[in-house]
């Protein structure tokens, strides 16, 4: 048979056997305890898989001395309530956990330190998760939808989860995934779109014998399984004449549907929701407002222990352009800081981390410490929607390492991360909520054979659930241990090469779309992808820059424009007022601006546009021979796949430079000072 006709190999990612080579050359004692369970099943597999690969021994044993071995992994009672310590001592390295999930995270930890944690004896080191849920959110549908495909801004092929018209049989590619999110620490996975159609609306009913055989699946990695629902699921699956969260018979509907839920998948997570948002269902036909709307579901789901994830990406999809004081950025702080307070206990706000729809460059939300009686989850993009659409380089590990680590809260106290994972700090109010939300993403991954279509993506997953363990961690160290996990043994100069093109991939893709936090340059034709100066200008999605002859950017000041950086605490608000100390990277996203006017870099707004654009192409074009330099040193498939998307890369950044600098040059009149062409 030949090779054409065979299934193609789905790639191991940061998990080929190679990378097992340091633990599975060794002695390995795995004592999991009488309550292992599913999980304690996967330590101990994953152990017997690497030592059968590399030579090692396997002991598995309740109760045993760690003589004669040279790496013990071990649940015990005394081991911390999440997370793992590992330590090395008499020449024997140690984890210990207090439950076998933290025993496979501490597993994974081996694996990436490799041959250094065979090393010297060194203390302890307790490596907890800062925020308990982890999740990642599938914006997958089960039909293939006619102009979004099977799954909504996915770049990867289609579905894990769903073929024919229905969950897959064949659920291997899903274990193999849950066995990449386990090795990083995600924890939590919601199968299903946000944007709840027919046929997935069912799930949460007829379906679930389904989601449960997903749940399975998950379950032995630590990873817990969600569903995204439809607030209109009691007309639409019950049959009942309203949805309205006061209503008796629909708080009845979804108490008797989480009943069932739960009967069929204990462990099961909870829900996730999309209301009143681009048209799908919400309180807001009732005259309810969020808080109404969240409890229904919250009280539905409490007995059972279950979770809300309630999203705050509302606003008003039909905006009219022409009024420049309605400011969708706004939007999600006026409806839901009001309602601080209000949510049950078993909500988690799930805010988006920028206040408009995950640009390459946002102000974090303001909402995140707008709500400190609310559960927060800060929600970030892992797929690529405005961000090159896994056809380009673009490693978010550094724009998600910001965010989290903005000092957001009230005199810069909190961080956005602290805040998310429920961390005190000073000013917090006394009735504050203190439990943690959490950190969701939307996934990157599809069936593709290297998982994210751009095989460098995968670094993206990587990342994020690094990140979400531990939000301050570096993300230059976190890609290079990606590097290393990926292609363990490789040529020194794959590892230069990958850093060289991914370390500052973001800001590079910055420098060649939208500048200076403008926002929304993109194509709307083309599903985000590629550059429509105008293309969402004159439109009703409430995203506009506001470019004329003399100047560009969106007024958002209080005292001129639409009043958004009032949302923000001290000092950021005044701090975003402020010409003079607004960063010049955000500074089109809260002011209009002459093109003339003077960065903090020294260079004006347009010659800052035209010279970063030119020289971001220059950039991506010297990729093209760097990466040709590795054939031969990488997996050809994989070479032969990145070189193909860094031609379209280069292609599409020119075309981005083209575009923006000849609209800018168009509009102001202004020649490039450094004569560079300008068509
Ligand atoms: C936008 C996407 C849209 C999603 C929406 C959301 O364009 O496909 O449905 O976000 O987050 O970025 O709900």
């Amino acid at each position: 048979m030949s090779d054409t006709t065979q299934t193609p190999p789905v790639h191991p990612a940061w998990l080929p056997d190679a990378a097992f080579a340091p633990l599975g050359s060794r002695r390995v004692l795995v004592v999991t305890g009488p309550d292992a369970g599913p999980v304690g099943a996967t330590v101990v597999d994953e152990v017997r898989r690497a030592v059968t690969t590399h030579g090692g021994t396997l002991t598995v044993a309740d109760l045993a001395s760690a003589d004669d071995h040279d790496l013990v992994l071990r649940v015990a009672p005394d081991g911390p309530d999440t997370g793992f310590t590992r330590l090395r001592t008499g020449g024997v390295t140690v984890v210990v956990a207090g439950d076998a999930t933290g025993l496979l995270h501490g597993l994974h930890d081996v694996v990436r330190a490799g041959e250094a944690a065979f090393g010297a004896d060194h203390p302890p080191v307790v490596s907890r998760p800062l925020a308990p849920v982890r999740m990642l959110d599938h914006w997958d549908n089960i039909d293939v939808h006619p102009v979004m495909g099977q799954v909504e801004r996915g770049y990867a092929g289609g579905s894990i989860f769903y073929a024919d018209g229905r969950v897959r049989e064949d659920l291997s590619r899903v274990a193999a995934y849950a066995r990449m999110l386990g090795s990083v620490g995600i924890n939590a996975v919601a199968i299903n779109n946000v944007n709840v159609h027919a046929t997935e609306a069912r799930l949460l009913t007829d379906g679930l014998a389904d989601v449960a055989r997903v749940a399975d699946v998950f379950r032995p990695h630590g990873v817990r399984t969600y569903l995204s629902v439809s607030f209109g699921s009691p007309m639409r699956l019950g049959g009942l004449a309203t949805n309205d969260p006061l209503d008796p018979d629909v708080q009845a509907w979804w108490a008797a549907t989480a009943d069932r839920v739960w009967a069929t998948i204990p462990d099961f997570g909870g829900f996730v929701v999309k209301a009143d948002s681009e048209g799908q269902p919400g309180p807001f036909a009732y005259g309810r407002d969020h808080a109404d709307g969240a409890n229904l579901l919250a009280r539905a789901v409490a007995p059972h222990g279950g979770t809300v994830f309630w999203r705050a990406f509302v606003y008003n999809h039909e905006q009219d352009w022409r009024d420049r004081r309605t400011d969708r950025a706004r939007a999600a702080y006026d409806h839901f800081a009001p309602l601080d307070g209000r949510f049950d206990d078993n909500v988690v706000l799930q805010v988006k981390y920028g206040p408009l729809d995950f640009q390459v460059r946002e102000p974090v939300s303001p909402v995140i410490a707008a709500v400190p009686r609310t559960r927060v989850a800060v929600e970030l993009q892992v797929t690529q929607e405005y961000t090159g659409h896994q056809k380009h380089v673009c490693y978010l590990g550094p724009l998600w390492s910001d965010v989290l680590g903005f000092p957001l809260a009230e005199n810069a106290t909190r961080t956005v991360a602290s805040i998310a994972s429920g961390a005190p700090g000073p000013g917090t109010p006394e009735d504050a909520d203190l439990r943690a939300g959490g950190i969701t993403a939307v996934s990157n991954v599809g069936d593709d054979e290297f998982w994210t279509g751009h095989p460098l993506a995968q670094a993206n997953l990587y990342a994020y659930g690094r990140l979400a363990w531990d939000p301050a961690a570096d993300p230059v160290a976190l890609l290079d241990e990606w590097i290393g996990l990926t292609f363990p043994g490789a040529d020194p100069r794959v590892r230069e090469t990958l850093h060289g093109l991914m370390d500052r991939s973001w800001l590079t893709y910055e420098a060649y779309t939208a500048p200076l936090g403008v926002c929304f340059m993109v194509d709307p034709l083309r599903g985000h992808y590629g550059p429509n100066v105008d293309g969402y200008e004159y439109s009703k999605w409430g995203t506009y820059h506001f470019a004329d002859r003399d100047g560009i950017g969106v007024d958002r000041t209080v005292a001129t424009g639409t009043g958004y950086t009032g949302q923000y605490p001290a000092p950021w608000r005044d701090v975003y007022e402020d010409l003079a100390t607004c960063p010049d990277e955000l500074l089109l996203f809260f002011h209009h601006v002459p093109y003339g006017h003077v960065l903090h870099s020294g260079t004006t707004v347009i010659q800052h546009v035209y010279d970063t654009r030119a020289d971001a192409v220059e950039l991506v074009e010297s990729w093209v021979p760097r990466w040709e330099a590795l054939r031969g040193l990488v997996d050809d498939r994989l070479h032969a796949r990145v070189a193909e998307r860094l031609t379209e890369q280069v292609r599409s950044a020119t075309e981005w430079r083209d575009q923006v600098r000849t609209y800018f040059f168009r509009k102001s009149g202004v020649p490039d000072a450094s004569g560079r062409p300008i068509y």
